[in-house]
């Protein structure tokens, strides 16, 4: 049985099979999230990452965690936000290319980071019906496959976000729907 949440939480401390990475092109590290998470893997994660030929925007690729309590870091390149729609095709591509990553790898609980909502400027709520939507699809889509996803926010702006869209949310995707209570 498979179950969807989010929660205010350091992506650095959460202790799952998987955390989703919101890098950049050249998978060698840099602000936000990014830069935390290499802080709290340690240099062995550079190390790994330099050997990956960086990632194209919308792809993913896999790392050891080191001393995460993670297992494994999913890299994922979000947009630079710019209006175009192709935007949300590559937001789109992120959820997903992390989680077929994720179940190509036999992982089973995975924590995703609000990808492109940062540095990359993605405007909220935008952002948070595309990570909502494209995980709880992927979740039915894959109904013989068993997956925990956690999608984490380190800020009430982007918990807010997610509650604005779950509350309204009429449709018929039971992962949204249990959300709601
Ligand atoms: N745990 C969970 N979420 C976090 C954490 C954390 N410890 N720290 C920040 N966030 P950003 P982007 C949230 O800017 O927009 C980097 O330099 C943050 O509040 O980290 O995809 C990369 O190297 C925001 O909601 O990623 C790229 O160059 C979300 O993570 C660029 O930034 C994403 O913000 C990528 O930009």
């Amino acid at each position: 049985m498979s179950s969807l949440k989010f929660e205010i939480r350091d992506i650095t401390q959460v202790s799952y099979d998987a955390i989703v990475n919101a890098a950049n092109k050249s998978l060698l590290g840099g602000g936000g999230v990014d830069g935390a998470i290499h802080r709290a893997a340690g240099p062995q994660l550079l190390e790994e990452c330099k050997t990956l030929n960086g990632c194209e925007t919308g792809e993913a690729k896999i790392t050891k965690g080191y001393n995460l309590p993670s297992k494994y870091v999913i890299h994922t390149v979000g947009p630079v936000y710019s209006g175009a729609v192709d935007d949300k095709r590559m937001l789109e591509n992120c959820y997903r290319n992390s989680l077929l990553v994720a179940k190509e790898n036999d992982l089973h609980r995975v924590a995703f980071s609000a990808i492109s909502t940062g540095v990359y400027g993605y405007p909220l709520p935008e952002a948070a019906i595309v990570a909502l939507t494209t995980v709880s699809n992927w979740l039915a889509d894959n109904d013989d496959y068993d997956m925990d996803i956690l999608l984490t926010c380190f800020d009430n702006r982007v918990y807010d976000s997610y509650s604005d869209y779950v509350e309204n949310y009429h449709g018929s995707n039971d992962y949204l729907n249990k959300l709601k209570y």
